[in-house]
């Protein structure tokens, strides 16, 4: 109980930390952007994960604070790496509660138009299970974002049991495979035929394809083969706090 007070007191004082990790296509070598993740250094017990203080925030009604401060500090860095002309996007995860919030997309138009950055390098990323939790309720807020030009990606894809009918009525852009499917199609063909099917599956309905949890070169390739659009993983890189993120993208060019 204590730790909800601490985690409020982390959001509005803004030590919530936010990291980067690289997303890259692996046919041309080129950095598109990085997906925001939420770090919060503790002082007493030092990082607590994001899986034990996002559920805590989804509990407390702390989410929505967290989710604007994540989604404030991942726009304002991507301005900053736009106005040093470079083309990059950022990615911000949602939470299932936040679908449910009716005024998250005037918020996310007001955070675009303060710090300038484009809807269209803003992607939200959502699990699938936090839509099938209240389908119609998402779709509602799901349109609305699509409207403003923000791109909405599937995370963990492949995880949850979306109907393949569902996804094609979602207006959604992006799947992210997850890595569950991905760490392993070096030495498991079935779980290649997995990943081959899922980039199949994105293509036919023209959803750009991400793998996550790339970890080693082979699978890297095996994926590149396959077609998948983007990779993401720690063979790429480690999320980066963003001062490291920027000599990162700045060493590779
Ligand atoms: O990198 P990693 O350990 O950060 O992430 C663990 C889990 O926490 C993942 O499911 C990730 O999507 C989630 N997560 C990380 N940051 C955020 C955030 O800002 N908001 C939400 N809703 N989830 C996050
Ligand atoms: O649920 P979501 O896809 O947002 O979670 C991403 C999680 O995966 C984060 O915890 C992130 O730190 C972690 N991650 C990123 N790259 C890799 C990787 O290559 N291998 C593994 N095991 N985890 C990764
Ligand atoms: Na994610
Ligand atoms: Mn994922």
């Amino acid at each position: 109980l204590a730790l909800i007070g601490e985690l409020d007191q982390a959001i509005n004082r803004r030590d919530l930390l936010v990291v980067f990790q690289p997303k890259l296509d692996p046919v041309t070598g080129l950095v598109t952007g990085a997906e925001a993740l939420a770090r919060w250094h503790h002082n007493e017990q030092g990082f607590i994960p994001p899986d034990q203080f996002i559920p805590l925030a989804e509990h407390s009604g702390l989410i929505r604070p967290l989710t604007l401060h994540v989604l404030e500090v991942a726009l304002r860095r991507c301005a900053s790496w736009r106005r040093s002309g470079r083309d990059l996007s950022v990615a911000v995860n949602l939470s299932p509660n936040s679908l449910m919030d009716t005024n998250l997309p005037d918020i996310v138009a007001r955070l675009l138009g303060q710090t300038g950055v484009p809807a269209s390098a803003l992607t939200l990323e959502i699990t699938e299970s936090s839509i099938m939790a209240d389908p119609t309720g998402s779709l509602r807020t799901l349109e609305r974002l699509n409207t403003l030009g923000v791109k909405l990606a599937i995370d963990d894809f492949g995880t949850g049991y979306s109907s393949l009918g569902r996804l094609r009525e979602l207006p959604i852009h992006e799947v992210k495979i997850d890595k569950s499917f991905v760490q392993r199609i070096s030495v498991d063909h079935r779980d290649r035929a997995v990943v081959r099917s899922a980039v199949q599956l994105g293509h036919a309905l023209d959803l750009e394809v991400v793998a996550e949890g790339v970890e080693d070169g082979e699978t890297m390739a095996h994926l590149t083969k396959e077609g998948c659009n983007i990779v993401q993983g720690y063979y790429v890189s480690r999320p980066l706090p963003a001062d490291e993120f920027l000599a990162w993208l700045t060493e590779r060019e």
